[in-house]
């Protein structure tokens, strides 16, 4: 493996999305020479035989697989047959092309969904599989334990040097603002705003406003990605094992989401009324990473979620038609 501060040549699975986008940004900030993307015009990650073949012509040394489909609870909810195909199609074809193809590290993203509904808080990585899981996006984080297990696997048996980090709720430039498809703070952001610029009195927030969230700021998760993959092998392996290899990406403390709403309603400048709408689910009451591994391995967040929420909201407002 090239030395840390140069990973070889970088393949970036997911460049468009969210997180994607952070680590490219991040890679070509600190002078990572090679980074290579495709858009999914060029590359279909849930096409096998694509994937092998793009693998086998690019001599990669390094991969970040931070390509899914994603979405919010009410997305999870109502096509779990997409989320759970897609992400097992697209994770598992990138996993098995990059060991054949001899890559020599591998960072796969998932999500703290993986863990059980009700856990101990904060949850560590050994909470994994250790009760049933969120209903709501059972599909999604299904497949997610699937994308991490891969990698152990692949590591007992050849010895690959596949890592797993488990992010908690992200935001930041390049969310989804969707209102039907995207995460809770995106859509709060959006509705806030819509309803500052009609005049609206009040605003709905889905569920009772009592889960309890954990947001960490793109930008954040992109350098633990990128602070991840630089460790040694050695410095990385000695902090997990083969059958619990993943760790926690998150910013140690949470939010209710009546506490998020009123921040974003101070964002933005509403100052109606928030209803809050007991038809839709409420998800996970509460999933909150302890990250005491991750701190560990010399890493810590920087972004607190005031001042993230407020640049989201300008990056909103600059990207967004109605924002
Ligand atoms: O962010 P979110 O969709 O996902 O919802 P999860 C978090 C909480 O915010 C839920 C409430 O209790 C929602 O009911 N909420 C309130 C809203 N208003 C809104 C709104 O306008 N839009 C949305 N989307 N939520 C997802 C998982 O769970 O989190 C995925 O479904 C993934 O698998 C992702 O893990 C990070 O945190 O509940």
């Amino acid at each position: 493996m090239p030395a840390s501060s140069e990973q070889g040549r970088v393949f970036v699975a997911g460049h468009r999305g969210m997180v994607g986008s952070a680590i490219v940004r991040r890679l070509r900030e600190r002078g990572q020479p090679e980074v290579i993307t495709r858009s999914r015009q060029e590359l279909d990650l849930t096409r096998q035989a694509d994937v092998e073949a793009f693998f086998a012509g690019q001599s990669i040394n390094t991969v970040y697989l931070a390509a899914a489909r994603v979405g919010g609870i009410k997305a999870n909810n109502e096509f779990p047959a997409d989320f759970i195909t897609e992400n097992l199609q697209i994770q598992t074809n990138v996993i098995e092309s990059a060991h054949r193809a001899g890559v020599q590290r591998l960072l796969f993203l998932g999500s703290s969904c993986i863990y059980p509904r009700v856990a101990e808080q904060p949850m560590s990585e050994d909470a994994l599989m250790t009760g049933p899981l969120e209903e709501t996006n059972e599909a999604y984080a299904v497949a997610k334990i699937a994308g991490i297990k891969m990698c152990e696997a692949y590591r007992r048996q050849f010895g690959s040097d596949f890592r797993s980090a488990m992010p908690t709720n992200l935001y930041g430039p390049n969310d989804n603002f969707d209102l039907e498809t995207s995460h809770v703070l995106p859509a709060l952001l959006r509705k806030f705003h819509q309803a500052v610029k009609s005049g609206a009195h009040s605003v709905a927030v889905w569920g009772s406003g009592r889960p309890r969230r954990e947001f960490l700021h793109v930008d954040d998760m992109a350098a633990a990605s990128c602070h991840l993959i630089a460790l040694s092998e050695e410095r990385y392996w000695s902090a997990v094992d083969d059958h619990c290899s993943h760790i926690n990406v998150g910013c140690g403390s949470d939010v209710s989401i009546a506490e998020l709403a009123e921040m974003i309603a101070s964002v933005t400048g509403f100052e109606g009324q928030i209803e809050y709408d007991p038809s839709m689910p409420d998800g996970t009451p509460r999933k909150l990473l302890d990250i005491s591994r991750l701190e560990a391995l010399g890493w810590a967040p920087e972004i607190p979620l005031q001042r993230g929420i407020s640049e989201t909201y300008r990056w909103m407002s600059d990207h967004w038609n109605d924002g």
